[in-house]
């Protein structure tokens, strides 16, 4: 059915940009976007539905391109224990950490796991999120990694929500292989990624490069396994340290190298060359209330697309929304309101290699939309946190809610 929206303003970011029409319409046809522009240029014949958007500012559908929203339990006492004083490494020592969740995970079983990881989603929806990206890595052997992903899956049939899967298996070292890291990557590689991927359950394949997690070199035989499957890979990435993982992932083309607080200036040169998308997480900067900044003013002035995203995990980053991010992406980065919002729009769908299709209004693209019942597109990365009243539209259908909340 065709529908034309009128009324509203719009930010399209069309060609991979801010950029805005005021006085806006979008003919939608079907789940697609099949005519954008003024208002005044609209087609006159429309023989489908008109729907008043009362003046709204529209925005592409956002789209959280960093996730661990599927896990077992809560970190909240861990929470407490680092506020008394104790570090991230002295709870890890002491069994906690992301140990803790993966034996909460592991003993989770996948309706309780897809229970709390869709609410967890519903909320991330309703506040405009049509598209997340959902890694695996509690799990840390076949059968559990494989529940959470399953859990992905079956929230983008239960949802209205686009999902991508991401494996992360080398996301930290299981109990039963204490030092045999290397051991464990092959395992990994040989046996995990290629069952998951012969299942249809991974989109892409991430790792953590870190000491405290896999070498490099451990990495890089990750890339290869992904390579020789097919399947496209990104990196936690030079959060903690500099080991240049951003400029590894680079070299293996991948979609995205992530967190990037300790890059340097080369690494930030590889990705441009590569087209590697640098997405931060500034609710993980914030929890862990570290100071050493991404080098924004370096990924800018080499043209390294930028994304922002919630990192929402149970250890650090409990972030439920991914608008706030953009007010800590600008208050704690420095990035403009408009660079912000082309983080969690155009920019996060090329992290998910989506741009073909989603991230900008533009017509040929899916009809997922949010129309905000704000003055300016700035106010979204403004407000801290709360509900803004939006109507969420996806493939061309209201999902949430049906009118705006008055
Ligand atoms: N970096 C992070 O910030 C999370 N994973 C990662 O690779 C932490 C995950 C956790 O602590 O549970
Ligand atoms: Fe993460």
């Amino acid at each position: 059915m065709k529908k034309l929206w009128l009324n509203c303003h719009a930010a399209t970011m069309a060609g991979g940009q801010y950029a805005i029409i005021e006085d806006a319409a979008i003919l939608t046809d079907g789940a697609r976007i099949a005519w954008i522009g003024a208002r005044a240029d609209a087609p006159r014949a429309c023989d489908g539905v008109r729907i008043d958007l009362e003046g709204a500012w529209v925005t592409p559908g956002l789209i959280d391109c960093h996730t661990h929203l599927v896990f077992g339990g809560d970190r909240s006492g861990e929470f407490e224990a680092r506020l008394q004083g104790a570090s991230y490494a002295d709870i890890a020592a002491r069994g906690g950490g992301i140990a803790s969740t993966v034996r909460a995970t592991r003993e989770a079983s996948e309706d309780a796991l897809f229970e709390a990881a869709k609410t967890r989603a519903l909320g991330l929806l309703r506040e405009g999120v049509t598209t997340v990206e959902i890694k695996s890595g509690y799990g840390l052997d076949l059968p559990n990694e494989r529940k959470m992903l399953r859990v992905a899956r079956r929230l983008a049939d239960a949802l209205p929500l686009t999902v991508r899967a991401t494996c992360l298996a080398a996301h930290a070292l299981p109990p039963e292989y204490a030092d045999r890291a290397d051991d464990y990557i092959a395992h990994v590689c040989d046996n995990m990624l290629p069952a998951l991927v012969a299942e249809n359950l991974v989109d892409a394949v991430d790792a953590f490069c870190e000491h405290l997690a896999f070498s490099p070199q451990q990495v890089e035989r990750v890339f290869r396994t992904a390579r020789e499957l097919g399947v496209p890979v990104k990196l936690h990435a030079e959060q903690l340290s500099s080991l240049h993982g951003s400029a590894l992932a680079a070299r293996y083309r991948a979609l995205s190298a992530d967190h990037l607080e300790y890059m340097t200036e080369d690494d930030a040169i590889a990705m441009a060359r590569a087209g590697t998308v640098a997405v931060l997480l500034p609710g993980a900067f914030y929890l862990l209330r570290e100071t050493q900044l991404p080098p924004i003013d370096a990924l800018r002035r080499h043209g390294v697309a930028m994304a922002l995203a919630s990192d929402l995990n149970p250890g650090t980053s409990p972030a439920l929304s991914l608008r706030l991010m953009l007010n800590m992406g600008c208050t704690l980065f420095r990035l403009t309101p408009e660079e912000a919002l082309a983080g969690v729009t155009i920019h996060a769908a090329s992290a998910l290699g989506l741009s073909e299709t989603h991230g900008s209004l533009e017509a040929g693209k899916v009809a997922d939309f949010v129309a905000w019942r704000i003055g300016r597109p700035a106010e979204l990365a403004y407000w801290l946190g709360g509900a803004l009243p939006n109507r969420v539209v996806r493939g061309g259908e209201v999902i949430a809610p049906e009118s705006f909340a008055r």
